[in-house]
């Protein structure tokens, strides 16, 4: 092995040390998220061979040894001798670091063409990896451990199969969170791709439990049958799913959207292939065209007059799903996590190929244009209405009293130390305000259920005094006013009963915070308070337990005779000092924080509508395929 190991190879090896010595340069963190953009990075080639056009398919498998194999049928990683390096070209891919990485030397890698630089990175932060490139019947196979080449490339057997195979096994040394793939997480990322990438067929196998579990996503649509699956269980306004692509320069733009009879506006866009959840200059001109066009449009056909104030871009987006996908050659990004687009060109050719085409399909399909106007006429108003209303609200709630009624205030105004639990009815409310600290928790006991605003247009909510009452105890106002910068409260804790009515409390309560104050969530403010389920007494020893599990734990420790155990069945049950001790106090307290996964955020979306939206089936199928989820069910 020493005669390999010239002065090339020990660079080399110096090029990989570097990825194991500063993982988080090359995929972010050594979190989970981390661990699952090892697939994605390895994926991302055989997704370029396919934007290329030469693989149709690609299977991903989660192995019983929670190692991964992703294969490809493409032309196979050249196994020639890559004059350069003096290595065949796989061996280069595998143990030579790549300029661009995805941390690393600026933006991210193109897709179309260009291949991946996340292969050499995947392979440094594995225990092992193993590629074998089926090429000419032949198996050509090479293994590395921590990204050391064990052996030179070797003819492994014959095959009758074309394409590229790679297993790997993430290295826990590096991963020391966790090395467990989530198959979910890894559902939701190649359902995108394959919406992404219109045709190829990808593939998810899991093989670590007696029953394999499989899905294929497939779309010929592409980014179309992406729209139609985020408005599954939405009402759509029109049939089409309008659709434009093009070239500009080196620029390929992709939209597709479509109109719900939902108030929120779901936009998703991506730059090759990568989501960007801050947006960017490639969503700016698709929001300039669209608001261009929809307003010359709406005056052309007299929905307006000119005299009418213009249609605003929310207005016309109310109630629309869209994405954005374009592929440039030089991303920038930027924004806070890297994850806007900043390039202007993107502006102009987004803007360019929507005005061309949106307005040719708005001419052939006047009907769907006069709707989305209709549409958008509506949302005016409603703002105009809900302004209005706004103002009520501040007039009012400088009367402490008119909307503040229920509110127990805590004295400390600053909002770092102060939180406010939200309690359901006047006696859980009298309790956790015998409870707690006045210094620094206040409690706003609502009368009941509140309205489900999955359902409702800012207008009509604003006219709910539980609603009013949360956004001038918050201080932050919502929607377009929403200012995070005027929150009361460091912490907003949903404090509801452990039964089902607690339950959908706190359901109403997300789905209005999701939908009209989601940066509370973002910038994690939003907990949900855990009360204890059990109290279990022996003599004078007291103990709480808060699931089954845990009750079986305190019962193994204390014995399992001569004790008592209650169900707490409400917080009213529990006297002052239980409460506090076993869910308010901050010293000895549980809480959960709520958070939206911005790598799923469509998810979230689609998970709201099905369970708060009017379609009773997909809730019914929802809640058929969670129930064995739940537990501590009190009907
Ligand atoms: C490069 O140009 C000529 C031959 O085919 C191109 C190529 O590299 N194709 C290719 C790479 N197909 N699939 C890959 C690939 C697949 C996996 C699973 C992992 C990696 C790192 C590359």
């Amino acid at each position: 092995m020493s005669a390999e190991y010239g002065a090339d190879q020990i660079q080399i090896l110096e090029g990989l040390e570097a990825v194991r010595k500063r993982p988080g340069m090359y995929i972010g963190s050594t979190s989970v998220k981390g661990l699952h953009h090892l697939v994605y990075e390895i994926v991302d080639n055989s997704i370029d061979e396919a934007l290329a056009g030469f693989c149709t398919e690609i299977n991903v498998s989660i192995n019983k040894d929670n190692s991964i194999t992703v294969i490809d049928n493409g032309r196979g990683i050249p196994i020639g001798i890559n004059h350069k390096a003096g290595l065949p070209g796989v061996e280069v891919v595998f143990t030579i670091l790549h300029a661009g990485g995805k941390f690393g030397g600026g933006g991210y890698k193109v897709s179309g063409g260009l291949h991946g630089v996340g292969a050499s990175v995947v392979n440094a932060l594995s225990e092992w990896l193993e590629v074998v490139v089926h090429v000419d019947g032949i198996r050509h196979k090479q293994r590395y451990e921590r990204g050391k080449v064990m052996y030179p490339l070797k003819d492994d057997g014959p095959t009758d199969f074309v394409g590229t195979e790679v297993t790997f096994l993430p290295d826990k040394v590096i991963f020391t969170e966790t090395t467990r793939f989530e198959y979910d997480i890894l559902k939701h990322r190649l359902r995108e791709m394959a919406f992404l990438t219109k045709g190829v067929k990808i593939t998810l196998t899991d093989y670590r439990e007696e029953k394999v579990r499989k899905d294929t996503f497939h779309y010929e649509g592409g980014i179309k049958e992406y729209v139609t699956y985020l408005n599954k269980n939405k009402e759509a306004l029109y049939d089409n799913i309008i659709y434009c692509e093009g070239v500009k320069g080196d620029i390929q733009v992709e939209v597709a959207f479509q109109h719900n009879d939902s108030y929120s506006e779901n936009c998703y866009s991506f730059v090759n292939n990568i989501t960007t959840p801050e947006g960017g200059t490639h969503l700016t001109g698709f929001k300039i065209a669209l608001t261009n066009i929809f307003n010359d449009y709406a005056r052309g056909k007299k929905i307006i007059k000119d005299s009418d104030p213009k249609l605003e871009g929310e207005d016309i987006r109310e109630g629309m799903t869209a994405i954005i996908s374009i592929k440039i050659p030089e991303p920038q990004f930027e924004g806070q996590t890297k994850q806007k687009l900043g390039n202007s060109e993107a502006i102009g050719a987004v803007q360019s190929i929507v005005n061309e085409q949106l307005t040719y399909f708005l001419e052939q399909n006047p009907n769907v244009g006069k709707t989305i106007c209709e549409k958008a006429v509506n949302a005016q108003r409603a703002r105009e209405a809900a302004r209005k209303a706004r103002e009520t609200v501040r007039k009012k709630s400088t009367l402490e009293g008119g909307l503040l009624g229920k509110l127990a205030p805590c004295t400390d105004k600053d909002p770092e130390k102060s939180e406010i639990f939200i309690v359901e009815g006047d006696s859980a409310g009298g309790s956790a305000k015998s409870a707690r600290n006045r210094a620094t928790q206040a409690i706003l006991p609502l009368r009941g259920k509140i309205l489900n605003v999955e359902k409702s247009r800012i207008d009509k909510i604003l006219g709910n005094a539980e609603i009013l009452t949360m956004i001038t105890a918050f201080g932050t106002g919502i929607h377009d006013d929403f200012d995070i910068s005027k929150l009361n409260y460091n912490k907003i804790i949903i404090m509801t009963d452990a039964d089902v009515d607690g339950a959908h409390i706190s359901t109403l309560l997300l789905t209005f915070f999701y939908r009209f104050m989601p940066e509370l969530i973002k910038q994690g403010h939003v907990y949900l308070a855990m009360p204890p389920l059990y109290k279990i007494a022996k003599g004078k020893t007291v103990r709480y337990a808060y699931s089954d599990d845990e009750l079986d734990k305190v019962l193994n420790e204390i014995g399992r005779e001569n004790n008592t155990i209650q169900r707490y069945k409400g917080l009213g049950e529990m006297d002052k000092e239980q409460l506090w001790e076993t869910t308010m106090d901050p010293e000895q307290r549980i809480l959960r924080r709520v958070v939206i996964d911005e790598e799923t955020a469509s998810e979230v979306d689609v998970t709201f509508t099905t369970l708060m939206g009017e379609k009773v089936e997909p809730r019914r199928e929802f809640i058929e395929a969670n129930a064995k989820y739940v537990k501590n069910l009190d009907i």
